[in-house]
């Protein structure tokens, strides 16, 4: 079998953040080195590159939503991009870039796996549910909305990425180490029956049985797609996201959970979002980001 390939796809904006510095993402990913590492595990790794799309104007929302027209065209750039990557065979990583552009990738991911008559699975790792609705918001940002756009709730420049409204349906979800939701969000997470795994739940049961359960069911016919927000982490081990939320999985656990997603060899696709130099120290939760993503293609430390 030949080797697979791994396309990085660049998407350097904060557009949908509260704080600036997401946009440098990309480039500290590459600076840690997540190309030469996936290489070294033996993947055929090729960087296209960055993404384009509108400078961040740094405006206050209008009508619940902050730079709705920039969202949509830096999604649309991601979703034809992602799924470029997709048809061609790749194995595509976004390096984001804040996690409103999830909305793209998993459209795309969507799209792909109904062309090909394959299941879908998501893994959301992230401290936020990333539910809210312009009714909601605390903020207007939209890197607290994407679940709910690619589940159709959400504004038509968004819903429509990709051209088919919903982009996925809510039961695909399954969200892990969520430890922040605002009170409309949890009503509408509750609602949508979103299956989700919350630091209370990791607390009781454990990394090892939570995993086991938000994997249970996959098979050979399913993409395993993660879109991983770096605020999932415990702030103690990565400082450098924008919305630091304490009480997430700490490095163990986080290596646990990577590993059982690399033992199902399903994994079709990945995020990596929400990485903010600007509140890093000396890159080390880049670093850290590279480190757990060498699991997730496998790396172990096994020896039985
Ligand atoms: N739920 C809050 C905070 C938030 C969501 N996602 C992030 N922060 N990164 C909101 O603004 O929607
Ligand atoms: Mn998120
Ligand atoms: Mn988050």
């Amino acid at each position: 079998m030949s080797k697979q390939t791994i396309a990085l796809v660049g998407a350097p904006t904060d557009i949908g953040a509260g704080h600036r510095g997401a946009s440098m993402g990309p480039e500290a990913l590459r600076v840690a080195m997540i190309g030469e590492r996936l290489r070294r595990r033996g993947f055929d790794v090729t960087d296209r590159g960055n993404l384009h799309g509108p400078l961040n104007p740094w405006q206050p929302p209008t009508d619940g939503y902050r730079h709705l027209p920039e969202v949509a065209a830096w999604n649309q750039a991601v979703h034809e991009g992602i799924y470029g990557e997709l048809s061609q065979g790749r194995l595509p990583i976004m390096l984001g870039g804040d996690h409103c552009l999830a909305i793209g990738s998993v459209s795309a991911v969507a799209r792909h796996c109904r062309e090909q008559g394959r299941k879908l699975r998501v893994l959301w790792l992230d401290a936020h549910t990333d539910f809210n609705t312009a009714l909601g918001t605390p903020t207007g940002n939209i890197h607290g909305m994407p679940v709910a756009c690619l589940c159709g709730n959400g504004p038509a420049e968004l819903t429509g990425i990709g051209g088919h409204v919903p982009a996925v349906e809510p039961k695909v979800f399954r969200q892990i180490g969520i430890r922040s939701v605002d009170d409309p969000e949890k009503k509408l997470v509750r609602e949508a029956g979103m299956d989700v795994f919350d630091m209370r739940h990791i607390d009781e049961v454990g990394m090892k049985r939570t995993m086991e359960e938000a994997l249970a069911g996959i098979d050979a016919d399913t993409h395993l797609h993660v879109s991983f927000d770096v605020d999932f982490l415990d702030p103690s081990i990565a400082p450098g996201v924008g919305t630091t939320v304490r009480g997430g999985p700490n490095y163990r656990e986080a290596q646990l959970c990577m590993e059982m997603i690399a033992d199902t060899g399903r994994l079709g696709s990945l995020d990596i979002v929400e990485l903010n130099p600007a509140y890093d120290k000396r890159n080390a939760t880049a670093k850290l980001a590279v480190d757990l993503v060498e699991s997730l293609f496998g790396k172990s430390t096994l020896i039985r």
